[in-house]
């Protein structure tokens, strides 16, 4: 065996290895701010009104509103962790499902709302610019905005490394659409891991204005993993090359 073909053999057989066991994905995560035995991932346990700040920190995202929109959390402003139901005055939305109940689903997304969501720090149009900051940068996300109704809009936007936009969503303005008291889906699906935050700023005209949001999927878009694990294209060439060389190598040529 000549030194070359030593060095070729190595390259590809040390390629298909460390690509092969390498098929697992992304992580399923889903946060729809429902505690599970009372408590968020950190411990907390979850309480009407209550700041979201690192309580999912351990998924790799942190919750912060971005009132001056420079992409950085703001200091002191946070986002809140809202009961669904009218138990109190601090809400997120004002549904108009039969009466007017503030926090409630419409019939048949209970269940996909929970006990728990999350709105902004006020129910001004600077204190709902929810910013979700990335540990580490994602190619894809998604998420719901509950309720858009009457005058309401928002954007999606996906910031960069510096922390400018560099992908962006519109929501159907509500006067237009039938989302009262129920979710607008929306999904990042990028060709690189290149989103290092995710903010939602209002663009429509409600004033007052109140978010409400919900299910976020951070490193993919839900519903898009697959159930069982397949192998990656990339494992299968890694074989082919190999067995190509192999096969000349054999042939002695
Ligand atoms: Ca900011
Ligand atoms: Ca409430
Ligand atoms: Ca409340
Ligand atoms: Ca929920």
């Amino acid at each position: 065996m000549t030194k070359i073909k030593q060095i070729l053999m190595g390259i590809v057989v040390t390629t298909s290895v460390s690509v092969l066991p390498n098929h697992s994905v992304n992580a399923v995560s889903l946060i729809n701010f429902e505690p599970v035995d009372g408590k968020f991932p950190d411990g907390s346990v979850a309480v009407d009104n209550m700041p979201i700040t690192d309580q999912f920190s351990s998924l790799g995202v942190t919750f912060g509103i971005d009132r001056n929109l420079d992409g950085l959390p703001d200091a002191g402003l946070f986002p809140i962790l809202e009961a669904v139901g009218n138990s109190d005055s601090g809400g997120g939305f004002t549904s108009t499902q039969g009466a007017e109940i503030a926090d409630t689903a419409a019939p048949g997304f209970e269940e996909r709302f929970g006990s728990f969501f999350l709105r902004g720090a006020s129910s001004q149009p600077n204190d709902i610019s929810l910013l979700i900051s990335y540990t580490s940068p994602t190619r894809a996300a998604s998420g719901e905005i509950w309720d858009i109704d009457g005058l309401e809009q928002w954007k999606i936007q996906a910031l960069g490394a510096d922390l400018s936009v560099i992908d962006s969503l519109t929501s159907p303005l509500g006067s237009t659409s039938a989302l009262d008291s129920s979710p607008w889906f929306w999904s990042f699906d990028r060709p690189q891991k290149d989103i290092h935050a995710v903010r939602l700023v209002h663009t429509g005209h409600s004033r007052p204005v109140g978010l409400a949001f919900d299910n976020f999927s951070p490193l993919s878009v839900e519903g898009s993993e697959p159930t069982t694990p397949v192998p990656e294209p990339t494992s299968a060439i890694g074989l082919l090359i190999f067995s190509a060389v192999a096969y000349r190598f054999r042939k002695g040529t």
